[in-house]
């Protein structure tokens, strides 16, 4: 056992932990008020890497492992979770499905592109009728011989109007059910594929959030990802590497907050003394601390297993179920320890707050772990 980061490991902490104080933290609370996507930052976090981390540099990756991607991501999260959940989907979700599982030909097409962050993707598997409940897709993609016709629409897309490319999970043989869902690769601009409303949030205002709208889109036959019928199985591969993701994006959202809490706690008086001398919240503190530590080793163990090739399924849904309740347990702390100040804007908390909510909903809720969870662990017995 080796609980040490490598010399590569702190130099590319350090890297997002700069990049995060000095591109993302001025504006952050603008972009959040007026929903605006970090479209700048995004196209730097291109250029330096962040957006093709665990991508094979003859990709145009940057060749890293998933520990170094973890680091990253919390250090982004703790400033900008609207700027790291399209990071987290184009990383784990998008990057990731099309290297493993992609042609020769689509990852040249797409791969290359997306891991240099010249372009950016998204991941379309939930409808309004199926979220939890994946498995009932109404999206369809009929086989027309050389091509599927699509059809149907998709709800609650992360990147949903920045995107380039767009990996589209769709039924092509109802009658075989899950085992007849197909991905498919869908360009921006192809025929009859309209974006529609963007979705008005509570946290991570950040970032676009739409619908999507398919109708008679022809999707070229090469576009499939997979064997005919791989689509549902390449989403859950897929979103179990991406729950590690949410998982570090839940982790730096509690960081985050933990440590503006903490320095205000230095700073504020009451009582004549700190408020940090207060028993009260030098406890409150101290549960943080424990908390996020425990949520970073299972998180750090969870990308460990699969930097080695390990089984990681049932660590990724514990790593993001445990961190994702920390983050929202944490930021509720740090506004009650700022008081009046942690429920206004200019004090960052509140916002932490709010984006913390939804990281025990995408990528599968907490009830969604508990159901991968519970089934790994009697399947073990
Ligand atoms: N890796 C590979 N295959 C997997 C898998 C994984 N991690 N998890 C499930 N599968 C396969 C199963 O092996 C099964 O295939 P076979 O019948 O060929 O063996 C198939 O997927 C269906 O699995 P299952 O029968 O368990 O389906 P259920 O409907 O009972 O539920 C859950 C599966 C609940 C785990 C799934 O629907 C899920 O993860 N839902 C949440 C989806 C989600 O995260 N939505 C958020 C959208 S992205 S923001």
């Amino acid at each position: 056992m080796n609980f040490q980061l490598t010399e590569e490991h702190l130099m590319i902490q350090q890297a997002a932990r700069d990049f995060a104080q000095n591109e993302l933290l001025p504006g952050v609370i603008d972009r959040d008020t007026h929903e605006k996507f970090p479209a700048e930052q995004i196209k730097k976090m291109g250029e330096l890497g962040f957006m093709g981390m665990m991508v094979d540099p003859k990709y145009g990756g940057a060749g890293l492992d998933t520990i170094s991607y973890v680091l990253a991501m919390e250090e982004i999260s703790k400033v900008d979770a609207s700027a790291s959940v399209c990071m987290s989907v184009n990383n784990s979700l998008v990057c990731w499905g099309l290297e493993k599982f992609g042609t020769e030909e689509q990852k040249q097409k797409y791969l290359v592109p997306l891991a240099k962050g010249e372009i950016i993707g998204a991941f379309c598997l939930s409808e309004p009728e199926a979220g939890s409940d994946a498995t009932s897709q109404k999206t369809t993609a009929i086989d027309m011989g050389d091509y599927y016709l699509l059809n149907g629409t998709k709800n609650w897309i992360t990147n949903g109007s920045s995107a380039s490319v767009y990996l589209v999970m769709a039924q092509t043989h109802p009658e075989k059910g899950h085992r007849g869902i197909n991905c498919l690769i869908v360009e921006r601009g192809m025929e009859g594929f309209v974006i529609g409303k963007k979705e008005e949030k509570m946290g991570i205002r950040g970032s676009d959030t739409h619908s999507l709208m398919f109708t008679d889109v022809k999707v070229p036959k090469e576009n499939r990802i997979g064997e005919d019928g791989f689509g549902f199985k390449f989403a859950m591969k897929t979103l179990s590497g991406g729950r590690i993701g949410i998982a570090a994006q839940a982790l730096g959202i509690a960081s985050g907050a933990y440590e503006l809490a903490l320095k205000y706690s230095k700073e504020r008086k009451a009582f004549g003394k700190e408020i940090y001398k207060h028993q009260a919240i030098a406890f409150k503190l101290a549960d943080m601390a424990t908390e996020i530590e425990a949520a970073r080793l299972m998180t750090l163990r969870a990308a460990w297993l699969k930097d080695q090739g390990l089984p990681f399924d049932k660590e990724s849904a514990m790593a993001k179920l445990f961190a994702s309740e920390v983050a929202m347990k944490t930021t509720i702390e740090a506004v009650q320890i700022h008081g009046g100040y942690g429920y206004v804007k200019e004090f960052h908390v509140e916002r932490l707050m709010r984006d913390a909510k939804i990281t025990q909903i995408y990528e599968g809720t907490s009830e969604i772990q508990r159901i991968v969870i519970s089934r790994a662990i009697l399947d073990q017995q």
